[in-house]
């Protein structure tokens, strides 16, 4: 009967990971999942769309939406990211806000609390990297964002090496509301595998190459080949950048760079599957995409 007290709720929602670029968003998101869904590089914007982890248990379920960091900027490609991130407020029942201890941007850092000032919605502050730091540092930042702003928690974590992390979700299931379970249980993700696969091409350029070139990048996988009685997966990709220059870079001497980007990628996708993968790569021009609405959308990065 619904009025057993000992019968326990089930909880559920929607909780959206944001901060500035670099903060380590997809590192938190990784870590509470126990799985890698989002990649993770030392370079700001790295996560260019909303990504969806779920996190289920016996009587929750969460679903996280790991977004873009959100900055101030002109360019048409970072404005777009920062729409991704935004937009990821809306429909939530909780927001993670994530601050970088080592490295606070107070200008990102007010840009976001004017954001949720607005959304009106329960936040809990999470510092980050505090395997940086030393433990008394901690207190006068915690003291000054508790005066920014009435967050419902502010927990300092470790998300690269899992310390904080379960106080975290104790916090979030606390302050979820009762509902459904949305997805299946053994669901960790709504990314597709071509998604998961892109993405993973494009962290191992982000890793590789420097300046402007990671940013000029972008990944498209054109078909997946799972044989069903082999044990090789087949895949054919794509990789976009802006000016034939760009196209030497990511092919380098010899084809040595595309080599290693395709080498590195190959062996983590062949952890994925757990098969043998087959990892074909191409370079194109696609003049100055980033900046380009009609190419955005064609690579999936406009909103809307
Ligand atoms: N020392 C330390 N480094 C961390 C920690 N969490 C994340 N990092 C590092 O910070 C960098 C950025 O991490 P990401 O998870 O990609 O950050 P993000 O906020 O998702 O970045 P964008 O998607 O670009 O906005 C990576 O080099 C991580 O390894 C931490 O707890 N300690
Ligand atoms: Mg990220």
């Amino acid at each position: 009967m619904d009025s057993d007290p000992h019968r326990s709720l089930f909880k559920s929602g929607f909780v959206a990971i944001i901060g500035a670029p670099n903060v380590g968003k997809s590192t938190l998101l990784n870590q509470l999942l126990g799985e890698k869904v989002a990649i993770v590089t030392p370079k700001p914007q790295t996560t260019r769309k909303q990504i969806r982890g779920i996190l289920s248990g016996e009587n929750f379920q969460i679903v996280f939406l790991d977004t873009p960091g959100i900055h101030d900027s002109k360019q048409l490609l970072n404005k777009m990211l920062v729409k991704w991130a935004t937009s990821a407020l809306e429909d939530v029942d909780l927001i993670l806000f994530v601050v970088d201890v080592t490295k606070r941007n107070k200008a990102d850092e007010l840009g976001i609390l004017d954001l949720l000032k607005r959304v009106r919605k329960p936040v809990i502050c999470v510092i980050n990297k505090i395997d940086c730091v030393a433990k008394e540092s901690l207190l006068p930042i915690i003291d000054s964002l508790k005066e920014a702003y009435p967050f419902e928690a502010i927990i300092p974590i470790s998300a690269k090496y899992n310390d904080g992390i379960d106080r975290v979700l104790d916090e979030i299931l606390r302050l979820l509301p009762e509902g459904p379970r949305y997805y299946e249980e053994d669901i960790k993700t709504d990314q597709m595998n071509e998604e998961l696969v892109s993405e993973l091409i494009r962290e191992k350029i982000f890793l590789l190459a420097e300046e402007e070139v990671p940013y000029s990048t972008a990944v498209e996988v054109e078909r997946m080949d799972f044989d069903p009685k082999g044990d090789v997966v087949k895949i054919f990709a794509t990789i976009y950048v802006e000016r034939p220059s760009q196209k030497g870079i990511i092919i380098g001497k010899n084809g040595r760079f595309i080599k290693k980007v395709g080498q590195l990628a190959r062996e983590e996708l062949e952890r994925v599957f757990g098969k043998k993968v087959y990892l074909d790569l191409w370079v194109k021009v696609l003049k100055d995409w980033s900046k380009d609405a009609k190419s955005l959308k064609r690579l999936g990065l406009s909103f809307n």
